[in-house]
């Protein structure tokens, strides 16, 4: 009888009425939805003492993260022999930042990959920058940094928005209608960013420049600094990683095999360090 009445009350309103009362009603289905989502993805396991928890995103189609972030992190503690677990989570981000991968340590939580690194370098009694000159931790960190805050957001603006084929959203099973309101948010912060002020043509030439100083530097060496790779070498391998396999139909692809020397760095480090590459990356997604 009560619902009757409201229902009566809602056909009298009119039509702009109802229809902007709908979009708010529906906004907070989604919101609701959402915070459920993210609820019952932030129950978190208990771990023994001193346990390193990398929190991410789930395993790519073609790479294990589709975060170079996270790749960075996996790839310094294989290379170091560093035991660490992974929890994969579509929702959940560091509270502090709101970005992934974050840190579990023994209940504290650190976001942002360097910061993660550095904190277990002290926590865990480490050198981060074993064995190299502070020539090469000079080089190392300017290039690491290209990589990260540059060539980065070439490959974000092309993986995510430039894309036609939308390969990469499908990847996670994202309809067209939610692709596409996805692709205009990140469009507006690539804006803000400033990459997205930029054409395709110009953002692909700033990716090929900046592979192409990376490729010089390698030249015939094994790893960035000759035989034996170091921290530097995982987190550029985060990031020519994600644009060697992970472009999906994007131009990334295209860039890093104008530089065979890349390719083969990628192979090495895959090699080395992920013998079970195959069998961690998300196949049936492919
Ligand atoms: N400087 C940070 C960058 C982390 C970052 O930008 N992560 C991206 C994914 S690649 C992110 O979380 N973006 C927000 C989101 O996915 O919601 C680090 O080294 O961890």
């Amino acid at each position: 009888m009560a619902l009757a009445k409201v229902t009566d009350v809602i056909a009298d309103l009119p039509v702009g009425v109802r229809a902007v009362g709908g979009t708010v009603l529906t906004g907070a289905v989604l919101a609701a939805v959402w915070r459920v989502l993210k609820g019952r993805h932030s129950k978190s396991k208990v771990y023994p003492p001193n346990t390193i928890v990398i929190h991410q995103m789930v395993r790519g189609p073609h790479v294990p993260s589709l975060t170079p972030f996270a790749i960075k992190l996996e790839t310094y503690f294989r290379m170091e022999g560093i035991p660490y677990e992974v929890e994969h989570s579509l929702f959940r981000r560091a509270k502090k930042t709101q970005k992934i991968p974050f840190l579990e340590y023994n209940g504290e939580e650190i976001p942002d990959s360097e910061f993660i690194l550095e904190f277990l370098s002290k926590e865990k009694n480490f050198d981060l920058n074993k064995g190299l000159t502070p020539e090469q931790i000079g080089i190392g960190r300017a290039f690491q940094k290209m990589a990260e805050e540059n060539t980065y957001w070439c490959f974000v603006i092309d993986r995510w928005v430039f894309d036609e084929t939308c390969e990469g959203w499908k990847s996670f099973g994202m309809s067209s209608l939610m692709t596409a309101i996805f692709k205009r948010s990140i469009r507006k912060a690539l804006y803000t960013h400033g990459i997205g002020r930029y054409s395709p043509d110009e953002i692909r030439h700033i990716m090929s420049e900046d592979l192409k100083s990376l490729s010089y530097y390698l030249g015939s060496k094994k790893f960035l600094f000759g035989e034996k790779a170091c921290k530097f070498d995982c987190a550029i391998f985060g990031i020519l990683a994600e644009i060697r396999w992970a472009s999906f139909g994007g131009f990334g692809k295209s860039v890093i095999k104008e530089y065979p020397n890349l390719c083969e760095y990628c192979d090495r480090m895959k090699e080395t360090f992920w013998p079970d590459w195959d069998t961690v990356i998300q196949k049936k997604q492919s």
